[in-house]
């Protein structure tokens, strides 16, 4: 397969930016290839730059539950864009994203606009220790939730033990303030309560974890949280950058029935433009800057155009039969790859939820980090270059996810179907 011009292009980009790539997992390394460059999207499929189609379970890592250029997207920013792009003023479109996602989201009484979805989780934190007056924050190995410093930290040489720097530059001092433990696990949390519970400002969770690929909470897990939180007077944080209106209308919250305190959005709400929210009760969100003393702004922070993108995208998620099809839809392809998969003989474990889940080469349940990592990664390797071949765009990643739109056909759920088969063949 001719690949000489994405190659070219790669070679440019590596002299201009960092490793030729605006964000590290585009690179493809983890899965020992180059990345393609994309010209195209149309529905379900994406077009690289040297002609190839395939057919995209990337995504754009969520955002795309419409896919590709949807019409009623393009139309809607058409015509907000006649208007110009940027007025670092407020606008109407800013109030009917606000009272979509306050309608929408069961425990969001009030919400901020920014520009990604690190933004919304960095700024929740900010605003939990304030509310609360504290500074440790908890959270879950193998969940990611934006890189600023006090979540990019890995968990500590033991439960309850500070968090390590989860790069160069970020302080040990800002490190320490975050513990992070083995997902799925109320015991440890516990623990840790047991011993600096009042010294806890936020729990912070991926009510459905999609960044060590897809891992379900366990029964009572969430309801532990939210327990546990409200006994110590911590705040719960949930992390709904991919759930939010991904699993449901009302996100993973609603579906479980659990409300945390705040709620961090991204991804969809933007319908592909860059866009993060931040919300909760007004109790909390009122001490947010200018209202309260809780410094954060930014220059687009819901920017016009963008803000037309994802309302024009929740205007369609508002029809909660859309869910009903997204369901059938991610039951089709991820029932069907365990039914090939079981076909082959090759052992894999399938975590799904509605329009997500992944793919792990294991023939043991994966509930956490660690089995995450017990699982066969030179073969996912295999799966995705084997896949690729066969015009199949998944996550150069086996830690993520795999998303279905609503716009996948039936057909292209089913050739990627047999498309997997012939590659559990030669795994
Ligand atoms: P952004 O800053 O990338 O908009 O959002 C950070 C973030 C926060 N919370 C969750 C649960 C997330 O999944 C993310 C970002 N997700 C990754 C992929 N799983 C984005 C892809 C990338 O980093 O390029």
């Amino acid at each position: 397969m001719n690949r000489n011009r994405s190659a070219e292009l790669f070679k440019r980009a590596k002299e201009l930016i960092p490793g030729g790539v605006n964000s590290p997992v585009r690179a493809a390394k983890s899965v020992d290839s180059d990345p393609l460059f994309i010209q195209k999207g149309q529905g379900c499929y994406i077009w690289d730059v040297d002609g190839h189609r395939y057919i995209d379970y990337v995504c754009s890592w969520g955002p795309l539950i419409l896919g590709h250029a949807h019409p009623v997207v393009l139309e809607a920013i058409k015509e907000a864009i006649q208007n110009g792009t940027s007025f670092g003023a407020p606008t109407e479109l800013e109030v009917e994203m606000a009272e979509m996602i306050v309608e929408m989201i069961p425990s969001v009484e009030m919400v901020r606009m920014v520009n990604s979805g690190t933004e919304a989780t960095m700024s929740a934190i900010r605003l939990a220790r304030a509310y609360t007056g504290r500074q440790k924050i908890v959270k879950f190995d193998g969940c990611y939730h934006g890189h600023s410093d006090s979540l990019l930290v890995a968990a500590g040489s033991g439960v309850a033990t500070f968090g390590i720097p989860g790069s160069p530059g970020i302080p040990e001092d800002v490190a320490k303030h975050t513990i992070s433990l083995p997902y799925n696990d109320l015991n440890s949390v516990e623990v840790v309560f047991d011993k600096i519970g009042e010294q806890v400002a936020a729990v912070i969770v991926e009510p459905i974890a999609g960044n060590m690929g897809v891992v379900l909470p366990k029964e009572g897990f969430l309801k532990g949280l939210r327990d546990i939180t409200e006994r110590y007077g911590a705040l719960l944080i949930f992390d709904e950058v991919i759930t939010g209106f991904r699993v449901s209308s009302g996100g993973a919250q609603e579906l479980f029935g659990i409300q945390p305190d705040l709620t961090c959005l991204g991804k969809i709400i933007g319908g592909g433009f860059p866009v993060g929210a931040y919300g909760g009760k007004n109790e909390i969100m009122k001490h947010i800057s200018p209202e309260g003393s809780v410094y954060q702004a930014g220059t687009l922070s819901g920017n016009p155009v963008a803000m037309m993108a994802g309302i024009a995208t929740l205007r369609v998620l508002k029809d909660r039969s859309v869910y009903q099809d997204l369901e059938r839809k991610g039951r089709i392809l991820f029932e069907g790859i365990e039914r090939k998969a079981k076909e082959k003989g090759v052992s894999v474990t399938v975590n799904k939820i509605g329009s997500m889940g992944s793919v792990f080469f294991t023939d043991q349940k994966v509930v956490d980090f660690e089995s995450v990592k017990k699982s066969d990664a030179d073969k996912f390797k295999r799966f995705y270059k084997e896949m690729l071949l066969s015009g199949i765009y998944l996550a150069p990643s086996p830690f993520e996810a795999i998303f279905v739109s609503y716009v996948h056909t039936d057909e292209a759920l089913e050739y990627t179907i047999e498309a997997a088969g012939r590659a559990f063949e030669v795994l």
